[in-house]
């Protein structure tokens, strides 16, 4: 058999996820002032978590950075190696384990390693009832340098992909790095997918998110983060059909290529804008409305375990489906069936033995 190589590359911050349980979670919301619901980097004010939670009994670990989780998500769609991934760790047993859960999962972990006494970053994971609220200390992910994508395997594998995605969590720091694999991979005809990934990166970082997004065939965000790309951009109290709309209409360097904006709204119908309807499969049809309203399946309460990485989960499922050749409609579709297996799980985790989506 033809040894298999990436097809999609996703490329972030690798975290290591420390989850507090939501019975502990409101202590900690209270002591350290965050909100119930939200993903910020730390501040001095916030780094004492870190050793506060490791001692509380019911933390559990599991691998993250929301691209990593989405790079999983799209493996578990895929043969074992047609997954690559790209983040910049430390020399150390955190970066051991995320390989580790990474091979297992059939994603190639294709890390920059910083050296010791750089730290892989960590994400303290506060839950309280049905939310989540992340804490991220990035630590050797932010030294992320584009002279990594230079090096000859990494060069190889980011040519050989079909899709590649990257977080907006990146943007932070990376701008450079994305800007070159996203100029390069459009200008080659590849997809190029950005998440938004949090309201703070259309808020604090839109000067990188408009510098990106002329290379950004595939947008996703969450309705937060559309609305706060919407007050960033001075657009009032537009509609979410109105916010996906001018997003799918932003200027575009491959313009024989249209736009896709995906507007996810938990528990929600997700919203799909195309800067141009066509009769190609991986689009809305001409016919279709636009923006097109998918529903959201039900899910019962009761089977809630936690929300953490299930936006990250729709993004993998999407990917994968995408990779695989399926039509923008599955493609969706897959995307709500992994967010929802991910709900259904503790953190940014899907279920095996692998069940057929
Ligand atoms: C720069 N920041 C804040 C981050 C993140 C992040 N991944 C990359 N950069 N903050 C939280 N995450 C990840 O998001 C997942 C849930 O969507 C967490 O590690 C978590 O697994």
């Amino acid at each position: 058999m033809a040894a298999v190589t990436p097809i999609v590359v996703s490329i972030g911050n690798p975290l290591l996820d420390i989850t507090v349980p939501a019975v502990d979670g409101p202590k900690y919301l209270e002591k350290y002032g965050l909100k119930a619901n939200d993903a910020i980097l730390a501040e001095d004010k916030h780094l004492p978590i870190y050793q506060e939670i490791v001692k509380n009994p019911g933390v559990s670990y599991v691998a993250g950075g929301a691209a990593q989780n989405a790079a999983r998500g799209a493996a578990y769609l895929l043969p074992a190696g047609s997954v690559a991934y790209i983040g910049s760790v430390g020399d150390d047993d955190l970066a051991k384990t995320l390989t580790a859960v990474n091979e297992k999962e059939g994603v190639v972990s294709r890390y920059q390693v910083q050296a010791a006494p750089a730290q892989t970053g960590a994400c303290a994971v506060i839950l309280s009832n049905h939310d989540r609220s992340l804490v991220t200390t990035l630590r050797a992910a932010e030294q992320f340098s584009k002279d990594h994508l230079a090096k000859p395997e990494i060069a190889a594998t980011l040519a050989g992909a079909k899709l590649i995605y990257i977080e907006g969590y990146f943007l932070t720091h990376g701008i450079e790095s994305a800007l070159e694999v996203a100029k390069h991979a459009s200008a080659t005809g590849r997809t190029v997918v950005l998440n938004l990934s949090a309201p703070f990166i259309p808020q604090f970082f839109k000067v990188q998110l408009e510098d990106l997004l002329p290379h950004v065939d595939i947008l996703i965000g969450n309705e937060s983060e559309a609305a706060a790309y919407a007050e960033a951009a001075g657009l009032g109290d537009a509609s979410l059909e109105q916010i996906a709309t001018t997003l799918a209409g932003f200027s575009k360097s491959n313009a024989s290529r249209p736009r896709l904006v995906i507007v996810t709204q938990g528990a929600e119908s997700t919203l799909v804008a195309s800067s141009s309807p066509s009769a190609s499969a991986a689009n809305l049809a001409p016919t279709d409305a636009n923006p097109k309203t998918y529903p959201v399946p039900k899910l019962a309460a009761d089977k809630i375990i936690d929300t953490n990485g299930a936006g990250d989960m729709f993004a993998g499922g999407l990917l994968g489906a995408l990779a695989n050749g399926k039509s923008l409609d599955v493609a969706i579709e897959t995307g709500h069936k992994l967010g929802q297996m991910c709900v259904g799980q503790n953190g940014a985790t899907l279920e095996f033995p692998k069940v057929q989506i």
